[in-house]
């Protein structure tokens, strides 16, 4: 299905958005101006953008320890997810989530995870109660190649087709858990849909670095899932642009792989040349769309130098929930 101009414009200032945070994130951390473990995202945001391009806030999602690409997508505010990473006070969870773990409930994310393999399970647990309100609506989990061969994973897919949850499991194939590759680690078929397709849910595969495959596929999985079918899978094909964490040497990578996925599998270069040839949107609109992302992520970061810091009395707020 052909999308509007402005749904292309939408899509395109997320992915961009995403891209500009992260980048930025990457040379900043390299500074030592913000604290703590990073894992980006980058190469990958044609996958959070093209599944959450059509969820509403009501549709849930679940994140990985990658997780600023996925709360971008779902409507998570630049400058509060910049906050968050520098551990400001002002930030989306007040400093204390920090980049593995922002959550949004407003906006439907139910939190970036530190822990590999944890958010199947709790996804499983919203798409539950998604099925109990009765309105159409589905949870989604982002899980990576290494996060499958969790038991926690396999749980959760058991538990999903046994309740009939209308839960999505997005697998990102990006072909590394840590350092190691998953041809090594994962075994059966070598992929991982098969795994889903065993635990007797419907699965899709497509390419993760095609924004416009991942959307038309999730198009065609929501029809199925809000139409009371149940769980299904689906397994995108990814390329992750840095390392697994920032400061990682990715000495485990192919000689010229790095330069080689970025030259073909940049997921933005190959939006750009699918609108531009199709003549859906001139190069000088993407790189409007591009300025503007960097101009959005330089408002966040100036925002989050002078953002208030948490003081030692905001350790104690926000431990233990009263209900
Ligand atoms: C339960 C658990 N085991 C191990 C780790 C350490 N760890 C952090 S990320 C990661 C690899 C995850 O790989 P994958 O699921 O493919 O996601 P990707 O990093 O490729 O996005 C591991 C093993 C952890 N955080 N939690």
């Amino acid at each position: 299905m052909q999308l509007s101009r402005d749904e292309l414009i939408q899509a395109y200032r997320k992915m961009a958005t995403i891209r500009a945070f992260e980048e930025r994130l990457h040379d900043i951390i390299a500074t030592g101006e913000i604290a703590g473990f990073t894992h980006l995202y980058c190469g990958q945001e044609a996958v959070a953008v093209g599944v959450c391009e059509h969820l509403a806030i009501e549709d849930k999602i679940v994140s990985t320890h990658r997780g600023h690409g996925h709360c971008l997508a779902k409507g998570c505010d630049v400058t509060g997810m910049m906050k968050e990473i520098w551990g400001s006070r002002e930030g989306l969870c007040k400093g204390k989530g920090g980049s593995m773990h922002i959550a949004d409930i407003d906006k439907g994310m139910l939190g970036a995870n530190g822990i590999v393999g944890a958010g199947a399970p709790i996804a499983v647990g919203a798409a539950m109660s998604c099925k109990l309100d009765g309105e159409g609506r589905v949870a989604i989990t982002f899980s990576g190649d290494g996060a499958c061969n969790q038991g926690t994973t396999f749980e959760a897919m058991n538990m999903a087709v046994v309740t009939k949850a209308p839960c999505i499991f997005v697998f990102e194939n990006n072909h590394y858990s840590e350092h190691t590759g998953f041809e090594y680690a994962v075994g059966t078929q070598k992929d991982i849909a098969s795994r889903a397709e065993a635990f007797g849910m419907k699965v899709w595969r497509a390419d993760g670095c095609d924004f416009f495959a991942v959307h038309d596929t999730m198009r065609e999985i929501l029809e199925y899932v809000r139409a009371g079918n149940g769980p299904a899978a689906v397994e995108f094909d990814t390329e992750r642009f840095y390392g697994h964490f920032e400061g990682d040497p990715q000495n485990y990578r192919g000689e010229g792989e790095l330069d080689r996925i970025r030259e073909t599998r940049d997921c933005l270069k190959i939006f750009r040349q699918k609108v531009t040839e199709a003549g859906l949107l001139d190069e000088a609109v993407i790189d409007e769309l591009n300025e503007a992302a960097e101009a959005d992520v330089d408002a966040a970061v100036e925002a989050s130098r002078a953002a208030d810091r948490p003081t030692a009395e905001d350790v104690l707020t926000d431990v233990y929930v009263e209900y």
